[in-house]
């Protein structure tokens, strides 16, 4: 039989990812008619015109070029410390880059990111335990697949959430238990929410089986606080549940008051019987942070408290796809285990990944006072991760326009946005939203020295679209 629409699986049909819906897909129509379109639906820095930083680059070029290493003139092009790594990368592989790995991933970088692990938190981490990935995406479908077993299976997700979890959850047919971040308290997480979805969940039939948590947030910019991450372990002890913690933005942080702090870190911090008790699973990406490599797809997991049967079946799953990438390997590699002061090339490194840094830091704060000082917009400071969430007040004209014309408010209101400026961003709807509240999602990337332009242009149409829809009636905010 033909594979019609009619007879796709109906999970794929019912699986939405709007990072790159109706609004990439009409922002790239607009681009090809000729219009400048500023792309800040995905979080992809390079293709932002963000640079490389220089010596993973020099390294990976070298693993995938060897025969570089025997020219003589080697050391005219890459600095020792460049070489003596790509060596070193290249005697971990078996064949180097055009052979499959140990599906796991090679065991020198997986060694690697749990010396990384150790650093950071000050606990053991085990590298058997370390799953290597295709960007961290692969990794958290791979965790789920193991997790959802049918509908009766719960997951809660935090909403507004990134729909990497909502489509995964719909694509293996699971049912997604929402739990909502109280937007008037920076986004912060309220355990007695999660009582709630867990309990109305139940009352459906549903047993939840794992939480996850993004922190810095994607969409919502905040940084989970130590007590607020204490009260989701030992709520996710009393539940049983497995906590996903997304750590992919750990190195995009862009305040003082919270740095960021790892669920593994506070989990083995709070002792036992929590830290024996609670199962969780980490992940990590090379996409994000100073890296911003997403196109080099590499990422990570680390399981705590997981049974070593469960953890050779997730090896033979993940034995269904070979090996992850591994050229991307190296840079997850190179990205726990960055040059080191007294190195040839640690300066560089630093005043690199220093200066990409302090450019996010400030873009945040610009884009953020930017949208609040809009008419009928408010925006939390964003503390972390690459995206600004500003709520926007829809009047009751614009509601019944968007009504007019078969639009979700939000959606309505963002195309309205592109066609205007060539501004695409993601409508709020696509990450989960309460009745009746509308956002948008834009990442904190375009260039610093185009922001204010990008801004203006934003306030510019903001302001023009209340004055056309506004008729004194009061506003779509709950
Ligand atoms: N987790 C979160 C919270 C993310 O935001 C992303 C990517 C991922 C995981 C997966 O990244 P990799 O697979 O590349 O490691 N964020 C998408 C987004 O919202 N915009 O760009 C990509």
């Amino acid at each position: 039989m033909a594979l019609e629409y009619d007879l796709l699986n109906e999970n794929v049909k019912k699986c939405q990812y709007a990072v790159r819906g109706e609004l990439y897909l009409r922002a790239s129509e607009l681009q090809k008619e000729g219009k400048k379109i500023i792309f800040t639906n995905v979080g992809n820095p390079h293709a932002l015109g963000q640079k490389p930083l220089t010596f993973p680059r020099q390294v990976v070029a070298l693993c995938q070029a060897p025969f570089l290493l025997d020219d003589p003139n080697v050391g005219m092009l890459f600095p020792a410390d460049a070489i003596a790594r790509a060596k070193h990368y290249l005697s971990l592989t078996s064949g180097g880059l055009g052979a499959y790995s140990d599906s796991r991933g090679l065991p020198g970088v997986r060694k690697e990111v749990a010396e990384f692990i150790q650093r950071r938190d000050g606990y053991p981490s085990d590298p058997e335990l370390i799953f290597l990935t295709d960007g961290a995406s692969k990794g958290v479908m791979q965790i789920l697949n193991c997790v959802i077993r049918g509908e009766g299976d719960g997951i809660l997700v935090p909403v507004p959430q990134y729909p990497l979890y909502s489509a995964t959850i719909s694509l293996l047919g699971g049912s997604l238990v929402p739990y909502y971040l109280d937007e008037s308290e920076n986004w912060g997480l309220d355990v007695n929410n999660l009582r709630q979805s867990v309990a109305q969940a139940r009352s459906q039939g549903i047993s939840v089986r794992a939480m996850v948590i993004i922190n810095p947030g994607n969409p919502t910019g905040q940084c989970l606080s130590e007590a607020n991450l204490k009260e989701i372990l030992k709520f996710c002890y009393n539940e049983k549940l497995v906590l996903l913690g997304d750590e992919v933005y750990q190195q995009n942080i862009y305040q003082d008051e919270r740095p960021f702090i790892s669920s593994k870190k506070v989990l083995m911090d709070m002792g036992s019987p929590f830290s024996k008790g609670v199962q969780l699973v980490s992940f990590h990406t090379v996409s994000k942070g100073y890296w911003g490599e997403c196109g080099q797809r590499g990422g990570y997991f680390e399981m705590t408290n997981f049974p070593p049967r469960v953890v050779e079946e997730i090896y033979k799953v993940a034995s269904i796809a070979l090996s992850p990438n591994v050229s991307a390997q190296i840079f997850m590699g190179l990205m726990v285990s960055p040059p080191k002061p007294g190195d040839i090339s640690y300066d560089q490194f630093a005043r690199e990944s220093k200066g990409i840094l302090e450019s996010l830091r400030r873009r945040a704060k610009i884009m953020t006072d930017g949208f609040n000082s809009c008419k009928n917009v408010v925006c939390n400071f964003t503390e972390g991760a690459m995206y600004s969430f500003p709520q926007i007040r829809l009047p009751p004209g614009a509601l019944q326009a968007a009504k007019q014309a078969g639009k979700v408010p939000d959606v309505f209101y963002c195309l309205k946005l592109l066609e205007a400026t060539g501004i695409s961003t993601v409508p709020g709807s696509g990450f989960g939203q309460k009745e009746g509240v509308f956002h948008l999602r834009t990442t904190i990337l375009p260039a610093e020295e185009e922001m204010p332009e990008i801004m203006d242009s934003f306030k510019k149409f903001n302001n023009e679209f209340m004055a056309q829809y506004e008729n004194g009636f009061g506003y779509s905010r709950m």
